[in-house]
């Protein structure tokens, strides 16, 4: 049976890939991003199994991380920009060369969870979402954030993208210019400032 299919296996895997702090945030994404999944009507499962995988490197060297992403295909400015968005793009590559995802849905929500990008998916949305509103997280702004995300994905996700990017500048740090991009297209597809 495939490790994908064998949830005991699978859980292993992941959790030796990682600090025990990262695992219990990942089972914590996988919880949100299956909640929100039902509420904004993504799938289920798919979302889930996102969630499970979506740091399945974060905790790997930085440089095993760009190994991955110089021996594959990376977006050009990737190695440019903070390392702290490796792990996203390395991600998705290596649990399909090494646990065998092919489901082309999940690989993009894992490799499109930290930065976002233009036109999210249902299921982008709600992992990048998850990320920053599970159980665990804790961060000024994130019970607002939660309260947000039991009405409004769009609104909520556009809130989470727009701290980050409010965080970055206040710490003098690049912002990638995916997550400007994914910002500007919710805020307009929203219709400016409505809440
Ligand atoms: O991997 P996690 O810690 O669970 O969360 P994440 O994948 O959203 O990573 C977020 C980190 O990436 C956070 O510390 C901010 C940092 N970061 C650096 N530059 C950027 C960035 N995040 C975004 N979205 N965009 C950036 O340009
Ligand atoms: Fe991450
Ligand atoms: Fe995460």
């Amino acid at each position: 049976m495939s490790i994908l299919h064998d949830r005991e296996r699978l859980l292993a895997q992941i959790r030796a890939q990682m600090f025990e702090k990262r695992y219990i945030h990942t089972l914590g994404v996988a919880e949100s991003a299956r909640i929100l999944a039902q509420r904004f009507g993504a799938d289920l499962d798919k979302a889930e199994m996102a969630g499970l995988l979506h740091d399945y490197c974060k905790c790997w060297e930085i440089d095993r991380q760009r190994q991955v992403l110089i021996r594959h295909d990376y977006p050009a400015e990737l190695l440019e920009a903070d390392k702290e968005l490796y792990h996203a793009f390395a991600g998705a590559i290596v649990v399909q060369q090494e646990l065998g995802m092919e489901d082309p849905e999940i690989l993009q929500a894992i490799r499109y969870h930290t930065t976002g990008r233009v036109d999210m998916t249902l299921l982008e949305k709600v992992v990048c979402l998850a990320d920053y509103i599970e159980p665990n997280r804790a961060f000024p702004g994130v019970e607002e954030l939660r309260q947000l995300a039991e009405q409004d994905l769009d609104k909520a996700l556009a809130q989470a993208l727009g701290g980050t990017i409010h965080l970055l500048i206040g710490q003098r740090k690049q912002v990638y210019p995916l997550t400007l991009l994914a910002y500007n297209d919710i805020i307009k597809k929203l219709g400016g400032v409505t809440w």
